[in-house]
C-alpha cells in the first residue's frame, strides 16, 4: 500500500520531519516561505495531511480545490487560521496543541507584565544610547506590581497560569473577565473573582488579554474600552493581533491614557502599525510568548502525533472538530 503523503507546511524541528518521515511522503518547506493561499493550495495537491502554523490560512478556497486533504494539524492551541466550520462541512478534521504551552505562555505573559509595569526595554533603550549620565529620584519609575490588582481577560488554560502566578507569587488582588465563570474550585486555585468586563476594566492595575480571537473578540479592546481604564494602568497582549484596535492604543499610549502595553501580537503582523514603533512607553515582542526550546519541541510532537494518528488509525489526541473523526 503506498504510504500517504502530507505537508509541512513551515520550517520545524528535523527530528520532527524525521518521524513524520517513518509514516508519510513529506514535502517539507526547508526555506521556511510563507506562501500565499495559492502558492499553498499548489502544494497540498494529492496530500492527506498538512502540518500548519498560525500563518497557514485553511478556507473554504483552499478545501474546495485540495479533495484529498483529510487532517491540517495546526501547531499552535490558536485555530484562527482554520474556518473550522468548513472543514467540518468538508469532512477535513482540525487539530490543534494546547495543553504542552500552557505554563510556558503564562510565563512570558507574566515576563511581559514585569518589563510594561517596570519599563525594562524603555531603559535599556535608554542606557544603550549612551543617556546615562547620572542617577535620579525618578528615573524610569515604574507601577507596582506585587500586591496591586491584576485584570485577566480571558480565563481558559493560559489565563488561569498567569492568575496563579499573580495571586500566589506576587500577592496580587486577581479579577477576571470570561464568557462563563470558573468552577469555585478552579476559582479558589487561582485566588480569582469573577467580574463585569466594566469593573475589570475601570479595576484593573495590569491587564492581561488571553482569550481567542473570533469575529465577537475582535477589537475587544478599543477606543472606548481603553478609556475606561485607569490612567495608571498597564496593558498586556499575548492574546492575537486583532483583539486590541491597534491604531486607538498608539493613540492611548502617547496621550498617556494609559501608562503603557506590553505586546507580544498584532493585527496584520508580521508587520506592526507604524505608531506602536514610534511610541516609547510599549514592550514589543515578536510573537514568541511559547517559544522555548522544550515548548516548541512539544507543540511540534504534539502535531505530529495528531497527523500520525489521524492517517494510520483514525484517531486524534486534540481533535478540534471531532464529529469528523466519528464520521
Ligand atoms: C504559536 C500561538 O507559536 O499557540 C498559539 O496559539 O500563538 C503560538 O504559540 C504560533 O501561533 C505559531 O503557530
Amino acid at each position: 500500500m503506498s504510504r500517504p503523503s502530507i505537508l509541512v507546511a513551515r520550517a520545524v524541528f528535523p527530528e520532527t520531519l524525521d518521524r513524520l518521515g517513518q509514516y508519510f511522503d513529506v514535502e517539507a518547506n526547508p526555506d521556511d516561505t510563507v506562501w500565499s493561499k495559492s502558492q499553498l493550495i499548489e502544494k497540498l495537491q494529492g496530500k492527506a495531511g498538512a502540518f500548519t502554523a498560525g500563518s497557514d490560512r485553511i478556507d473554504t478556497d483552499v478545501l474546495a480545490a485540495c479533495p484529498q486533504l483529510k487532517i491540517v494539524a495546526n501547531m499552535a492551541v490558536g485555530f484562527n487560521n482554520f474556518d473550522l466550520d468548513a472543514m467540518t462541512a468538508a469532512g477535513v478534521l482540525g487539530t490543534n496543541a494546547p495543553d504542552v504551552l500552557t505554563e510556558t505562555t503564562a510565563d512570558f505573559g507574566f515576563a511581559l507584565l514585569m518589563a510594561t509595569a517596570r519599563r525594562v526595554t524603555e531603559s535599556e533603550h535608554f542606557l544603550r544610547a549612551g543617556k546615562w549620565t547620572k542617577w535620579s529620584y525618578d528615573m524610569f519609575a515604574g507601577a507596582e506590581v506585587h500586591g496591586s490588582t491584576l485584570g485577566i481577560l480571558g480565563m481558559g488554560r493560559i489565563g488561569q497560569g498567569i492568575a496563579r502566578r499573580g495571586a500566589h507569587g506576587f500577592g496580587m488582588n486577581v479579577i477576571y473577565h470570561n464568557r462563563s465563570q470558573l468552577s469555585p474550585d478552579l476559582e479558589a486555585a487561582c485566588k480569582a473573582r469573577y467580574v463585569s468586563k466594566e469593573e475589570l476594566l475601570k479595576t484593573a492595575d495590569h491587564l492581561v488579554l488571553v482569550l481567542p480571537y473570533s469575529a465577537s473578540s475582535h477589537h475587544a479592546i478599543g477606543g472606548a474600552e481603553l478609556a475606561l481604564m485607569k490612567p495608571t494602568a498597564c496593558l498586556v497582549n499575548i492574546a492575537r493581533g486583532g483583539i486590541v484596535d491597534d491604531a486607538a492604543l498608539a493613540v492611548a499610549l502617547r496621550e498617556r491614557r494609559i501608562a503603557a502595553a506590553g505586546l507580544d501580537v498584532f493585527e496584520g503582523e508580521p508587520t506592526v502599525y507604524p505608531d506602536l514603533l514610534t511610541v516609547p512607553n510599549v514592550v514589543l515582542t515578536p510573537h514568541i510568548a511559547s517559544a522555548t526550546v522544550p515548548t516548541r519541541r512539544a507543540m511540534a510532537d504534539l502535531a505530529a502525533d495528531n497527523l500520525i494518528g489521524y492517517l494510520t488509525q483514525g484517531k486524534a489526541l486534540t481533535p478540534l472538530n471531532p464529529q469528523v473523526m466519528a464520521g
